[in-house]
C-alpha cells in the first residue's frame, strides 16, 4: 500500500542577516511534526528556504559593495550550517534565485494578468522595505511608521500592477472563520475585523524603482513584489508550472505552513486569494506561533536583539535547545528568551527529569543483574496503574499532535517521565536489590522502567533526534523496538534485555557559573550585531533615497547670512496649528521670526535657547505675521528638530 502523503513548510526566510533561535523556532517545530510524521508512517515532503529578492536585499549588498546575489550566497549557506547543526531533516530546501522558482512565477504572475485578477494602475502610497509590505496612510501607526515593526516608511509613487482582491473577500472571510484552516483559530477575529471587514484592497504586486526581483515578463521595468514571488515558493517547490520537479499532484494541497503572526496575513488572506484566483486547492492548515522575545521585543535581526543559537549548541547540544525552545512556547502567544529559564528547564527536566531516569535504570540493572535481566519476574499491582499511564501516553501525543500544540506534547510526555521517576520511588529497586529473595520483583520493575522509556524516548525522538538512539542503545532497544507501533505497547524489549552503560545524556550545569559566562557571551554577540545594522535598521535614518538640490558655487553659498541667535519671547499664532512667532537677540538690534514648527516645539520648549537663524532671508508676512528670517531645523523620521546652539556661542556669530 502506498503511504499518505504529508507536506509541510517553514516560511522562507530572508537571507539579510544570519539565522537566529527565533528562526530556529519555526524549523524546529517543523523539524518534530515531519519526523512525527514519518515515523506514524507518512510520505513526508518538508520544505524550508530562503526568500531572496526585494529592495531589502538590494539594499544590504549595495551596503556591502557586492551583487545581490553573492551577498545572498553566503547567507543562505550559514542557514543552511545552521540546519544541519540542529539536525533539521528538510526533503526540499527552494531558493527563489533558482531559475525553476523564477520561471513559474512569471508564468503565474502572467496567469492572474491573463485572467483579469491583474490590473495596471498607480501606486502611490507608503512602503516599509524591512517589512516589504505597502501601507495606507491610514494603517500607518500614530507616528506615521509601518504599523508593523514601527520603523520609518518611505513614500512610494509608481505605474504599478494591481491584484484584485475583493472577488475573493466572502470565501477568504469563510476560510478563517468557519474552517480549521487557521491554528489557532482564535487568530481569525483581528484578521477579519481588521482587514476584510472594512473592504480588501487590491495590492499592489509590482515594483518598478529598484531591479531586485522576478522579471514581468510583458512589461519591462517591472518586477513582482516579494511577497507574491515569495508565497508562491509553497507550489512551485513541487513542480507547480515547472519541470524541475513532478511533486505537485503528490503532495499538493499542503497539511501544515508554520508561520509566525507577524506574516499571519500574508499567509490568511493574500495566499487563499492567489491559489482561489489560481483555482487551487487551499492548504489544509496555516499553523500560527507567537515570537520568541528578548527584553519584550521580538527578538529579530533587524533589532539586533537576537541569540546565536550555534553559542547555545555549542554549550548543551542541539537537542537541549530544541526541547526548550519548543516546550516554552505555547501555540498563539509569546515566549520571552533567558538564559535563567533556559539553563533551569536543562536542568529540571533533560538532566534530573529524564536523564535521571535512564541512568539510574540503566546503573541498577547493570549493578544488580550485570546488565542482564534474568527471566524470572514477579508482578504487582502497583504496576498496573504505572503500564496504563505508559501506553495511554501515544494517544495524547498523536492528539496535540494534530493540532500542532507541540508544548502540550513535551508537557504529556513529561508527565510520564514524572510517573516513572515517582514509580522508583514507590518500588524503592535499591532495597529490593540487597535481597536475593527479592530479585524477581526487581526485575520486573526494571524492565517496566525500560519499557517506560523505550515509549517514551521514540516519542521524544522527533523532538531530540540527536539523543534518542543513544538512549535506545542504553537500554538494549533495537531500531525496531523503538517504532510509533510499537509506542503504545508494553512488553516488547526481550524479557532478558541487556543494558549498556553509557555517557551522561543531559550534563547538570551549574546555574550560577554557567548564567554569568553566557550573559557575557552573548551581550558580546549582540553588540557586534548591532554595530553591523545600518543606520536605517536602528531607525536613525530617514529611510527615503537623499536627493540633492542641484550643485550651487561657494560664491552663492557666501550669499547666506547664518547666524547665531537666542530666543527672547515666543507665542503661538493666532488661528494657525502650524506657526510660532519668535523674539530674537540677533546681536543686530533684536527682530522677528515666524516658524512652522508649533507641533513640535512649546514656546517654552525655545525661550533660553541658541538658534541658527538664516538672517538674511526677504522679509515676508505669514498668517498677516511679519517675519524676518528663518531659524535652521532639521526633518527627521520623528518630526522637525530644530538645530539649537551651543551655549557657549556668543549671539550674532557667523556660522559658516
Ligand atoms: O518574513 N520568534 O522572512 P523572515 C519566532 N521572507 N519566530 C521568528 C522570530 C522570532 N523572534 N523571528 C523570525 C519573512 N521568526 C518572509 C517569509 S514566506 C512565504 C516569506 C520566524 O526571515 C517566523 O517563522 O523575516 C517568521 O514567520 C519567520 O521567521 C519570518 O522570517
Amino acid at each position: 500500500m502506498s503511504k499518505k502523503p504529508f507536506y509541510i513548510t517553514t516560511p522562507i526566510y530572508y537571507p539579510s542577516g544570519n539565522p537566529h533561535i527565533g528562526h530556529c523556532y519555526t524549523t524546529v517545530a517543523c523539524d518534530s511534526i515531519a519526523r512525527y510524521r514519518r515515523m506514524q508512517g507518512y510520505d513526508v515532503m518538508f520544505l524550508t528556504g530562503t526568500d531572496e529578492h526585494g529592495l531589502k536585499i538590494e539594499q544590504k549588498a549595495a551596503e556591502q559593495g557586492v551583487t545581490p546575489k553573492e551577498y545572498v550566497d553566503v547567507i543562505v549557506d550559514k542557514f543552511k550550517s545552521l540546519w544541519k547543526y540542529m539536525n533539521i531533516s528538510y526533503d526540499r530546501y527552494i531558493r527563489t534565485t533558482d531559475d525553476y522558482h523564477v520561471e513559474s512565477v512569471q508564468k503565474i504572475f502572467k496567469t492572474l494578468y491573463d485572467k483579469g485578477y491583474i490590473y495596471k494602475g498607480e501606486y502611490s502610497g507608503k512602503y516599509c522595505t524591512p517589512c516589504e509590505s505597502f501601507w495606507t496612510d491610514s494603517q500607518l501607526d500614530e507616528n506615521g511608521c509601518c504599523p508593523e515593526c514601527h520603523r520609518p516608511v518611505t513614500f512610494a509613487k509608481e505605474e504599478a500592477y494591481f491584484f484584485k482582491m475583493s472577488p475573493f473577500a466572502e470565501r477568504i472571510e469563510k476560510l478563517l472563520t468557519e474552517t480549521d484552516y487557521l491554528q489557532p483559530k482564535t487568530r481569525a477575529t483581528e484578521l477579519v475585523n481588521n482587514f476584510i471587514k472594512p473592504g480588501l484592497e487590491d495590492l499592489c504586486v509590482s515594483r518598478t524603482t529598484f531591479k531586485w526581483g522576478i522579471p514581468v515578463t510583458f512589461d519591462e521595468g517591472h518586477v513582482v513584489y516579494v511577497w507574491i514571488d515569495a508565497l508562491s515558493n509553497y507550489i512551485t517547490a513541487m513542480g507547480y508550472e515547472n519541470s524541475a520537479y513532478n511533486d505537485f499532484e503528490k503532495y499538493w494541497p499542503a497539511d501544515v505552513h508554520m508561520v509566525a503572526k507577524d506574516i499571519m496575513r500574508f499567509h490568511a488572506i493574500i495566499w487563499p486569494a492567489m491559489l482561489m484566483a489560481l483555482e487551487l486547492p487551499l492548504p489544509k492548515h496555516l499553523a500560527i506561533h507567537g515570537w520568541i522575545t528578548m527584553n519584550g521585543e521580538k527578538m529579530s535581526k533587524s533589532l539586533g536583539n537576537v541569540v546565536d543559537p550555534f553559542v547555545l549548541g555549542e554549550r548543551y547540544g542541539c537537542d537541549a535547545i530544541r526541547y526548550h525552545i519548543l516546550r516554552e512556547m505555547a501555540l498563539g502567544a509569546d515566549s520571552s528568551f533567558s538564559n535563567e529559564i533556559m539553563i533551569n528547564r536543562i536542568n529540571s527536566d533533560l538532566a534530573n527529569g529524564f536523564g535521571n531516569l535512564v541512568s539510574r535504570t540503566v546503573a541498577m540493572a547493570d549493578k544488580y543483574f550485570g546488565g542482564t535481566l534474568p527471566e524470572e519476574r514477579l508482578e504487582a499491582d502497583i504496576d498496573k496503574d504505572f503500564i496504563s499511564v505508559v501506553t495511554a501516553l501515544r494517544s495524547e501525543v498523536d492528539k496535540y499532535m494534530d493540532e500542532t500544540k507541540l508544548k502540550s506534547v513535551l508537557e504529556e510526555i513529561f508527565k510520564v517521565v514524572d510517573r516513572a521517576n515517582k514509580y522508583i520511588d514507590e518500588t524503592e529497586p535499591w532495597k529490593l536489590g540487597k535481597n536475593e529473595a527479592d530479585k524477581p520483583r526487581l526485575a520486573s520493575v526494571l524492565y517496566n522502567l525500560l519499557e517506560a522509556i523505550r515509549v517514551i524516548s521514540t516519542l521524544l525522538s522527533p523532538f531530540m533526534p540527536t539523543t534518542m538512539p543513544k538512549v535506545w542503545e542504553q537500554i538494549g532497544a533495537s531500531a525496531e523496538d523503538a517504532t510509533y507501533d510499537n509506542a503504545d505497547k508494553f512488553g516488547v524489549l526481550p524479557k532478558n534485555v541487556t543494558v549498556h552503560k553509557g555517557e551522561i545524556l543531559f550534563p547538570r550545569i551549574d546555574v550560577d557559573k554557567e548564567i554569568d559566562e553566557l550573559n557575557a557571551i552573548l551581550q558580546k554577540n549582540m553588540e557586534e550585531a548591532q554595530s553591523k545594522l545600518s543606520a536605517e535598521e536602528k531607525g536613525e535614518a530617514p529611510a527615503e533615497p537623499i536627493e540633492l538640490a542641484p550643485e550651487i558655487t561657494i560664491d552663492d553659498f557666501a550669499k547666506v547670512e547664518i547666524r547665531v541667535a537666542k530666543v527672547i519671547a515666543c507665542e503661538k499664532v493666532k488661528k494657525s496649528d502650524k506657526l510660532l512667532c519668535l523674539q530674537l537677540d540677533d546681536g543686530m538690534g533684536g527682530r522677528q521670526v515666524v516658524s512652522g514648527i508649533a507641533q513640535y516645539y512649546t514656546p517654552e520648549d525655545l525661550i533660553g535657547k541658541k538658534i541658527q537663524l538664516i538672517a538674511n532671508l526677504k522679509p515676508v508676512k505669514l498668517r498677516g505675521v511679519e517675519s524676518n528670517g528663518m531659524i535652521c531645523a532639521a526633518d527627521t523620521p520623528d518630526g522637525v528638530k530644530v538645530i539649537f546652539v551651543d551655549d557657549s556661542i556668543p549671539v550674532g556669530s557667523k556660522i559658516r
